[in-house]
């Protein structure tokens, strides 16, 4: 039997991301391809309006609490992501799970201390939620056969006027989730040296600091090969 690809953009803030997978989806759909287009956190649903208020800090939650809300925003697609597969839509979805873990893994308590011989303070940071903390609620949600990280600099970004005024917007926050991603794409290259795991997932970096047109048509030559290939491996699980 042979199944759609499951197609994942990740990427920081200013890199562009959500208006490369818009360009995208206008490119399957101009080759003829069946596509869905999913976005998380997907904002629609009651879980879904829990994190948009969070997010806009307009609520308060416990990190713990809020990093299972991610998580189970992706759950509750879990299963119509594997049917759409299987009846051969391709899915192009703006961020999965590596943002899950790249952003609470990035959440710190910093503490300062000014040593008595000197005038200038320390300041140490210590992670709120550790790494595998963060990944274990999404271990066994479906694997994306591709990830397209989309990699901008801090200093690129404020080229591009800086970031928003959502809660994790913020300079510091987004380098230490830049540093995040990285572990998260090293670990699939790990598993095989051509960035192609064993489980057929594959993580390609795309320099986002480039021109628009530029991005879109790299995303595409690694998009392409797999829409128009035969896909017959089932629809992996994430970290099984
Ligand atoms: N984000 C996104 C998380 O913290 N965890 C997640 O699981 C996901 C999917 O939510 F700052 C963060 C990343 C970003 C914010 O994302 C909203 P968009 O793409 O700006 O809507």
């Amino acid at each position: 039997m042979t199944r759609a690809p499951f197609i994942v953009i990740e990427g920081l803030d200013r890199s562009g991301k959500t208006t490369q997978t818009s360009l995208l989806q206008a490119r399957l759909e101009r080759e003829g391809i069946s596509t869905k287009l999913m976005k998380f956190p997907d904002r629609t649903t009651t879980i879904g309006q829990m994190i948009d208020s969070y997010l806009k800090s307009t609520s308060e939650l416990d990190d713990h609490v809020i990093h299972l809300l991610f998580s189970a925003n992706r759950w509750e697609m879990a299963s119509t992501i594997e049917t759409l597969l299987n009846e051969g839509t391709t899915i192009i979805c703006d961020r999965y799970a590596f943002s899950g873990i790249a952003f609470s893994a990035s959440k710190v308590t910093t503490t300062t201390t000014t040593p008595s011989s000197s005038s200038s303070t320390d300041a140490t940071t210590v992670p709120k939620l550790p790494f595998e903390w963060c990944r274990a609620p999404d271990v066994g949600l479906p694997a994306p056969d591709l990830v397209l990280f989309l990699d901008i600099s801090p200093e690129q970004a404020r080229l591009r006027g800086g970031y928003g005024e959502e809660r994790y917007e913020k300079e510091e926050m987004q380098a230490r989730v830049r540093q995040a991603f990285k572990r998260l794409g090293d670990e699939t290259r790990t598993s095989s040296p051509t960035g192609v795991a064993a489980s057929g997932k594959q993580w390609l970096v795309v320099d986002a600091g480039r021109e628009r047109d530029e991005v879109s048509a790299e995303m595409w030559s690694h998009v392409e090969l797999l829409v128009k290939g035969t896909l017959t491996s089932p629809i992996g699980k994430l970290w099984n």
